[in-house]
């Protein structure tokens, strides 16, 4: 069991509009000032996705490095980018985020129904983003939607090597209308199909929030939370903001005597390449 927990925040994804959920950080000065507020409360990791001069998603290059710049000089958060995108990105704007120099960066590993969408990852893609990752010294995070892909992950490492650092690491997106359900049986079937040696996040959609919580954390798991996945703290209530779902998670984890992880014991966790500017 590990003595801590990492805390990643999403504190954007894709999916809704700002129109629906003001609380959601959609412009750089809000991306910002939601990182430094979660690493406060408890945040190593940001999870991200950015979006347009409307607020719709993107992955326009040159957001995305600015973004990655912003986030590194305003907090020691490893700096994680969404390759999955919204569900109607073309493969190359996908890979070519990894341009934007993040620490590490999400890595699907399958294709999975997304409520009436369909969210493609196909195998010569995986592999594609997998190499490019390694190639580029960008810390992967094996994004896991159903348990097969937890066999798609297998036979990735088996055919194409570790990641760069060395080290597998695993969120579990449980919930998703076509994916596995969050409940504590799928999770404890997902941990059980784990690579040898790999450590996991979980995070459940909508309802299953707090029950993937609370099974990851029994589990021996980390917690993924954030506007990306939950948009209601609880029945009729909505979040009032990211760090509210945050501080939520650090509470649960002192609880459960795994307090959150500082950053530098994820850096090192995460096998990340410190690329943070020498501060004053
Ligand atoms: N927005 C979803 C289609 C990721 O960030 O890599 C994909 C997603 C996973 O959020
Ligand atoms: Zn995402």
């Amino acid at each position: 069991m590990p003595a801590t927990t990492m805390i990643t925040v999403a504190p954007t994804g894709a999916e809704s509009a700002k129109a629906d959920v003001p609380a959601l950080p959609v412009t750089l000065d809000e991306l910002v000032r939601t990182a430094r507020a979660c690493a406060d409360i408890g945040a190593s990791v940001v999870h991200v996705h950015v979006r347009d001069a409307d607020a719709r998603p993107t992955l326009d290059l040159a957001r995305l490095t600015d973004t990655v710049t912003a986030l590194r000089e305003a907090t020691d958060l490893v700096v994680q980018l969404s390759t999955g995108g919204a569900v109607t990105d073309p493969e190359a704007d996908r890979l070519r985020a990894l341009e934007a120099g993040p620490d590490a960066a999400s890595c699907s590993m399958g294709t999975v129904n997304f409520g009436s969408d369909v969210f493609l990852n196909r195998w010569d893609f995986i592999v594609e983003l997998h190499t490019a990752m390694r190639d580029r010294e960008i810390v992967p995070e094996y994004e896991i939607f159903d348990l097969g892909q937890l066999t798609t992950l297998a036979r990735l490492l088996d055919k194409h090597g570790l990641p760069y650092g060395g080290h597998v690491h695993c969120d579990f997106v449980m919930g998703v209308p076509g994916g596995m359900p969050g409940t504590v049986q799928a999770l404890a079937a997902a941990v059980q199909a784990l690579p040898p040696g790999a450590t996991f996040s979980a995070t459940g959609v909508g309802r299953s929030t707090l029950p993937v919580m609370l099974a990851a954390l029994a589990a021996g798991g980390h917690l993924r939370v954030g506007l990306e996945d939950t948009l209601t703290y609880g029945p009729g209530e909505p979040v009032r903001d990211n760090g509210q779902l945050v501080a939520r998670a650090a509470g649960l984890a002192r609880i459960a005597q795994r307090p959150p992880a500082p950053v530098e014991e994820t850096r090192a966790l995460l096998g990340v390449r410190d690329r943070r500017p020498a501060r004053a």
